[in-house]
């Protein structure tokens, strides 16, 4: 048996594995890490010897605790300009829908992002990147969608690879060209879905730029039908698809995404029984956030109940964006999945960590702390995995671990270092 060239030890650790045990926990735990991934994994006490060699660096956790990584699975974090106007425009009673009409919206910040260079979008969105990983993020996924031209949407992909050349963090890009009809093409939004598939899509993914593509199913953004030729584009060409579904009314958006084997359908207000079903039959992920349903004044939860009953996973996500998510903390999020949308603080920790790596499909490397997967873990400084959700703000990791390799650390760690 191999030597493993770290030990986590002596906390619990929460591996959000599908165990049985509430959020996969292990008291008095140890995770075995070798050349970034996990090598064992169980209690310190049957940790075995021969794991542990002169060389082996050996960290003790103090009775904190141990989680996977945090995953941020839907964010719009590469963006220029400001909506704090707008904010106070629509708490003063014009609704989100009726901004986007009258090309505030989402619009204004495709004038900002396409004015913007690379430079400065990297740096306005470095410093967002780094909030969440201040809260234990190791993986993001960034939507393109405020550029709206092949130009623009590749800037806006690139932007979002350098981030995680950057910060060691794991990113994830989506193409989002299809999130709201450019100014260009005003009244054409066919004609502008026949150019996202024949010449954004295919350049992006010449340049492998997307992971995967998005869409926006929306009255104020684009038709089932539209956004049905925009994903048979994106499949064709082996890109797995998701879908901003039901968030402001009941359109089909859900069923829309099953019927394409959709990784996850988004926000998911809205959606219908119906739908419910076909995301459970095929597999795909509710990806909830809270942050929208908050920040727009919605009243209707999406159908967790309905969710639970049919087994469909549940992640969480911010959902940063300028207009009708500005949070920046992936804590808070699902802080809000509990207390607005009654998730159990089981359920949204799951769905920060196993459903949010299910929603980009990276189940079979990150989301629990299992052998043979990537070693991304967070260090705690709370007693049960609970406390996660239950505070409002002001938790902060002790250690940040991607890979292996440490990118955020405690001076009680930094002192165990060789
Ligand atoms: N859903 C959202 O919540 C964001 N986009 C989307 O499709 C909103 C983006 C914005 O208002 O800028
Ligand atoms: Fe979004």
């Amino acid at each position: 048996m191999a030597t493993a060239d770290a030990v986590w030890q002596g906390g619990l650790v929460a591996t959000m594995a599908a165990t049985g045990a509430p959020y996969g926990m292990i008291e008095d735990g140890a995770v075995a890490v070798r050349g970034g991934r996990i090598a064992w994994v169980g209690s310190r006490a049957e940790l075995p010897a021969s794991f542990v060699h002169a060389e082996t660096m050996t960290h003790d956790l103090g009775g904190s605790v141990l989680t996977p990584g945090l995953i941020d699975c839907h964010t719009h974090l590469v963006f220029a300009g400001d909506r704090s106007a707008e904010f106070e425009a629509r708490l003063g009673g014009i609704s989100y829908e009726a901004a986007a009409r009258a090309g505030h919206g989402i619009l204004s910040t495709v004038a900002a992002t396409r004015a913007a260079g690379e430079a400065e979008l990297l740096a306005t969105a470095s410093s967002r990147l780094a909030r969440l990983i201040a809260e234990g993020v190791t993986t993001v996924e960034i939507k393109s969608g405020y550029g709206l031209t092949m130009t623009h949407e590749l800037k806006m992909l690139r932007v979002a690879r350098a981030l995680g050349t950057a910060t060691g963090v794991r990113v994830r890009t989506s193409l989002l060209a299809a999130h709201a009809v450019p100014p260009e093409y005003a009244g054409r939004a066919d004609a502008y879905v026949d150019h996202i598939m024949h010449v954004i899509l295919p350049a992006a993914a010449q340049a492998g730029l997307c992971d995967a593509v998005d869409a926006f199913a929306e009255t104020i953004a684009f038709s089932n039908a539209q956004v049905d030729r925009v994903f048979r584009a994106a499949r064709a060409l082996g890109l797995p698809v998701k879908l901003h579904a039901d968030q402001l009314a009941d359109g089909g958006g859900a069923a829309l995404a099953a019927a394409h084997g959709a990784l996850s359908a988004d926000h998911l207000e809205y959606t219908s029984q119906a739908g419910v079903r076909a995301m459970a039959a095929a597999g795909t992920v509710a990806v909830l956030l809270p942050g929208a349903y908050a920040t727009v004044g919605a009243s209707q939860p999406p159908p967790v109940a309905e969710f639970r009953t049919h087994g469909v996973p549940m992640a969480v996500a911010t959902d940063a964006n300028p207009g009708s998510s500005p949070l920046l903390s992936l804590l808070t999020a699902i802080n809000l999945a509990a207390c607005l949308f009654r998730l159990t603080p089981e359920e949204a920790l799951a769905g920060v960590t196993r459903h949010a790596a299910a929603a980009l499909g990276l189940t079979a490397d990150l989301g629990t702390l299992e052998v043979g997967k990537e070693a991304d873990m967070v260090v705690w400084p709370v007693r049960h995995p609970r406390e996660l959700a239950y505070w409002m703000g002001g938790v902060s990791p002790e250690a940040v671990i991607i890979g292996g390799k440490k990118i955020g650390m405690a001076a009680r760690f930094i002192s165990t270092m060789t």
